[in-house]
């Protein structure tokens, strides 16, 4: 059982502390000194700072880190790709960063990411196949993954009935929505939220057409009423303990509440019949890293196997690391939400870099909450 401990520290604050702190972080980085330097294995150069989603790392793997190297992780957190990008875009230097599929894909475009050093990550070598060549970043050049997973629904079951429809409608249809005690609540993300309601609709998450998003817009518009919070934080807690009937979320999350609530079964996590996001999270150096040797470090200290183990094990989220599968708890290697079917496969898209049509996610979302 994982421990869980979320605290968010305002992220501007965080910014304002390590721009303060010298050795940890700060706006306006010089890009040209971390692509200039070359890392040897094991190497580092000061401490990490760390910008991460929150829960997503055993503070346990954080301590044998910092023992066995000598240097200190400096963590901060994010809640979405979208803010932590308009931190980055905004000067504020990190040493390592965690950004989905998509967003790495618009990181290299912005010239944000620095190109890896493979001689610096030889546990490169235990990722599993289907994650050495991906759409976002052909050949690896800029990102390993971190950890994947899906995007669903934790449903409360005496609030909703054992017999309830696998669907969108438990948190866009009104009809259902106003009979859940406490309401549902949605994810604070424009690409997941909006995605939810182009799969509602039937469309594709990654569909590009303004009508299609102006109606996705307009169900979230109208389920309002009933949707508690726009949260991409305590949604787990808040349906374990009782504030809302219907959590959207992350499987790793959603499963750690259910697993560690008192009453386990009476929630459950479903990937809607609609379909729903599969996602890969990425570990990659922003441009302006102030210790990339650090960096690179970590990344292969993630990439060891029974490093790779130790964090599905604690995050519930499913491992690209094929060395670490040995170590794996196999209550987790054997369920199918975090390790989904080929049949749930089949219901699931990667969310896609949109170029200039990324905007509109974000607008569309902004006019659908206000
Ligand atoms: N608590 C960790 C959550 C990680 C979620 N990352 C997935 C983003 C998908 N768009």
């Amino acid at each position: 059982m994982r421990r869980r401990t979320t605290w968010m520290v305002p992220i501007a604050v965080v910014g304002l502390m390590l721009a303060a702190c010298g050795g940890g972080g700060g706006a306006g980085g010089d890009t040209t000194a971390a692509a200039d330097t070359t890392c040897e294995l094991d190497q580092t150069d000061g401490n990490l700072n760390l910008y991460n989603w929150s829960d997503y790392i055993d503070p346990e793997l954080v301590t044998a880190f910092e023992e066995q190297y000598g240097v200190e992780v400096v963590e901060s957190f994010y809640e979405s790709n979208e803010a932590m990008l308009a931190q980055i875009q905004s000067g504020v230097s990190y040493d390592l960063i965690v950004p989905s599929d998509y967003m790495v894909s618009i990181m290299i475009e912005e010239e944000l990411l620095l190109p890896l050093q493979k001689d610096a990550i030889p546990n490169i070598a235990n990722l599993a196949p289907e994650f050495t060549d991906p759409p976002y970043d052909p050949g690896l050049r800029y990102s390993v993954a971190y950890q994947w997973g899906t995007t669903g629904l934790g449903v409360n079951l005496e609030a909703v009935g054992d017999a309830f429809v696998e669907s969108w409608a438990l948190v866009f249809d009104p009809e259902l929505t106003q009979n859940f005690p406490g309401g549902v609540s949605l994810l604070d993300d424009p690409r997941e939220t909006m995605g939810a309601a182009l799969k509602y609709l039937g469309y594709s998450l990654n569909d590009t057409d303004l009508d299609h998003l102006a109606e996705a817009r307009d169900v979230i518009r109208a389920a309002k009423p009933y949707i508690a919070t726009f949260d991409s934080d305590q949604y787990d807690e808040a349906l374990v303990n009782g504030e809302v009937s219907v959590s959207h979320g992350y499987s790793g999350d959603l499963l750690a509440a259910i697993w560690d609530a008192e009453n386990p079964d009476a929630y459950t996590y479903v990937i809607p019949e609609e379909g729903g996001t599969l996602w890969v999270d990425n570990m990659a150096i922003p441009a302006d890293a102030e210790h990339p040797c650090t960096a690179h470090t970590f990344v292969n200290f993630m990439l060891d196997g029974e490093n790779g183990a130790a964090l599905t094990n604690w995050t519930y989220y499913a491992s690209p690391n094929a060395a670490a599968e040995p170590h794996i708890l196999p209550e987790i290697l054997e369920d199918p939400t975090i390790y989904p079917s080929d049949e749930i496969r089949q219901r699931l898209e990667i969310i896609a870099d949109t170029g200039d049509y990324e905007i509109n996610f974000t607008d569309y979302f902004a006019q659908a909450k206000s």
